[in-house]
């Protein structure tokens, strides 16, 4: 192994220490101060048994005052409040889906935004029975961007992307009624659902919940990552590197934040080019650095090898480095603190979407139309930031992973098609990788995605879970702020394959992979929805016969809530190590653990224990190999 070592999260966790001493000096907040004074959280609000959506209430359900004033029960309050939860997990993956439309909408071969991947949009295109021959180009991706965006309000029909699916998957969502709508149409209905005196049953609002969620991952976010790829490049292998160390001190630092590329891609764009450098150079710096945090920073290093400065926790710790220059963020996962941290600071926080507006920040709005005029701004404004550091505050942790990223399903059909073939089409096959399982060389998979919660030892989960599940010969395939923990440890480091089984290595060394892949942002796990439906096409299973499974063990968000529900739609078992706010509820955690197996043939198992969690996922994957008598 060399020089090879894993950082531990005790090492990630000294350099946050040292980072909140000078945070004291400065007067800083942190959310670690936060936790404290939130602890311990409401009962009521932990159990999911508090309802507010009336003015009769709030109503609190507990032994002595069973019911609402309405006359809800526990199982109504927790159902409605869940699909609520859904909802609006959904609506943001699919609103960010929308935005790429929009952008693809107004891609112009002398404008901002081109398509990059022609290739990608003649092949949807002709999935979506779409006349490509003799087209021009960019009037072909005008016409897709509209019929995307009709997806979003059709008022008859299924979703287009449905048609990836095997054929039983999509009689199941048929014949259970879950097989998503419009989807804009699957987040009103829910919302209609939840209103007071609509629906109160738990088997319902969890039928919703799935339908808000397919319409989601086979919807909104399926838009969001395939026209990204049309317009920004698909990913391919790439290396870069990752945890607070990609910061420079001698550079401006950039920090990009959030999840629609549509701004950083400009952000990047503007910080390498040569007059921007030149006049970084004049304020004495000695170059530019752009690095990223959440989402965002997953789609610019997938496609451009930015280097990510950390996930969702760490966000406050790019500050706290007295290094960053400018924080420019887009939507999502963003928190309010950033805009008081950064007063401590010389740091400007740049909000840039009406979408996420907060105060202390500067707010300098991005469109479409005027996107790389915004961005020269924006980058011109942290080089002038620059002078106004306080070099006694600077301090970046000497911290820092290598990291091969960009897996995305055209790649690693790529990488591993070529394992056993030297002449392969575009796209190749998932042969080899249904090969590699059916021998055993590979168990199965699992899919880790989520975010970071203070519930769980930041890092942590996701870490031990992957070391485990690769020492057994299960690859990884991640997403989100779970891809980027993994990037940290040095999971995504091709030295790791020494970390895994013998099966596991030899697939790493032939393919010339790292056993984690990176499969980009949290839209992206539409990517992995797509994988395991080619797998099951090409080998005639079930999805819910692959040895795969699902695993959020840090996740926070409502997104989280609306990616769970429809990787366990696809007919994959997802496995949560933080409750969903359902314990409130013996119904509603029969539903989502056990009533929903008879729609889509998967389920939820919620276990806090992360070992315990880890043994049912394998004991999950072995069960599958065996039923399958492989
Ligand atoms: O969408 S993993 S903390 S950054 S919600 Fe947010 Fe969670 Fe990170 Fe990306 Ni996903
Ligand atoms: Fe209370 Fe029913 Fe109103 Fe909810 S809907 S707040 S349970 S009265």
């Amino acid at each position: 192994m060399g020089d090879f070592k894993l950082t531990t999260v005790e090492e990630f966790e000294a350099a946050t220490a040292r980072l909140l001493e000078t945070g004291a000096k400065v007067g800083a907040d942190s959310w670690q101060l936060r936790v404290k004074n939130q602890t311990p959280h409401c009962k009521f609000g932990e159990q999911g048994v508090c309802c507010r959506i009336c003015s009769m209430g709030p109503c609190r359900i507990t032994p002595k005052a069973p019911r609402g004033i309405c006359g809800c029960d526990a199982h109504g309050i927790v159902g409605r409040n869940y699909l609520k939860f859904t909802a609006g997990g959904a609506a943001t993956h699919s609103d960010h889906g929308r935005e790429i439309c929009h952008t693809l909408h107004a891609a112009a071969p002398d404008g901002a935004y081109k398509v990059k991947d022609p290739a990608k949009l003649i092949r949807i295109a002709q999935e979506w029975g779409v006349e490509t021959e003799g087209k021009d180009i960019y009037d072909l991706a005008h016409e897709m961007a509209e019929l995307a965006l009709m997806e979003y309000g059709k008022p008859f029909g299924y979703q287009r992307w449905m048609s990836r699916l095997p054929e039983h998957t999509q009689k199941l969502w048929m014949d259970a009624e879950i097989a998503p709508r419009a989807i804009d149409r699957e987040v009103a209905s829910s919302l209609h659902m939840t209103h007071m005196g609509c629906s109160s049953k738990p088997e319902a609002l969890v039928r919703q919940s799935i339908r808000a969620g397919l319409g989601d991952g086979w919807g909104g976010s399926m838009c969001g990552t395939e026209f990204s790829d049309v317009l920004f490049g698909t990913p391919t292998p790439i290396e870069t590197e990752a945890n607070l160390g990609v910061m420079n001190a001698e550079n401006v630092n950039i920090v990009v934040h959030g999840h629609d590329p549509s701004l950083s891609e400009m952000i990047c764009e503007y910080a390498d080019d040569p007059e921007m450098i030149a006049y970084a150079k004049s304020l004495g710096a000695k170059g530019i650095t752009v690095s990223g945090v959440c989402c965002t920073s997953n789609e610019v290093t997938m496609r451009r090898g930015i280097p990510m400065a950390g996930n969702f926790l760490q966000q406050e710790n790019v500050v706290l480095t007295g290094a960053c220059e400018a924080i420019v963020v887009d939507v999502q996962c963003i928190f309010p603190a950033l805009g008081p941290l950064s007063k401590c600071f010389h740091t400007k926080f740049i909000t840039t979407s009406p979408i996420a507006q907060q105060p202390d920040s500067d707010y300098i709005p991005f469109s479409v139309g005027t996107a790389a005029e915004k961005a020269k701004e924006i980058v011109k404004m942290a080089i002038d930031n620059f002078q106004n550091r306080k070099p006694e505050l600077v301090h970046i942790p000497d911290m820092k992973q290598k990291a091969t990223v960009g897996y995305s399903l055209e790649a690693i059909v790529k990488v591993l098609d070529g394992v056993t073939n030297s002449q392969v089409d575009v796209l190749g096959t998932t042969k080899p990788l249904l090969e590699c399982v059916t021998s055993g060389v590979l168990r199965g998979a699992v899919a880790m995605v989520g975010c970071n919660n203070p519930k769980v030892r930041p890092d942590s989960a996701h870490i031990d879970l992957m070391k485990k599940l690769i020492a057994n010969d299960i690859i990884i395939v991640t997403t989100g702020c779970s891809a980027q923990a993994a990037a940290k440890a040095g999971l995504m480091d091709k030295r790791a394959k020494d970390l895994c089984g013998a099966g596991l290595k030899r697939v790493c060394e032939l393919a010339d992979i790292p056993p984690v892949l990176h499969m980009g942002s949290c839209v992206d796990i539409s990517r992995m929805m797509v994988l395991v439906a080619t797998l099951a096409k090409d080998s005639g299973l079930k999805i819910s016969q692959l040895p795969v499974v699902g695993c959020a063990p840090e996740w926070m968000s409502e997104k989280a809530v609306s990616i769970g529900n429809y990787v366990v739609g696809t007919g994959i078992d997802t496995f949560l190590g933080v409750d969903p706010y359902v314990s409130g509820s013996s119904e509603m955690a029969y539903w989502l653990t056990e009533g929903v197996r008879d729609w889509v043939e998967a389920g939820y198992t919620v276990e806090t224990d992360i070992d315990k969690l880890c043994d049912a996922m394998i004991d999950r994957i072995e069960e599958k190999r065996a039923a399958l008598g492989i």
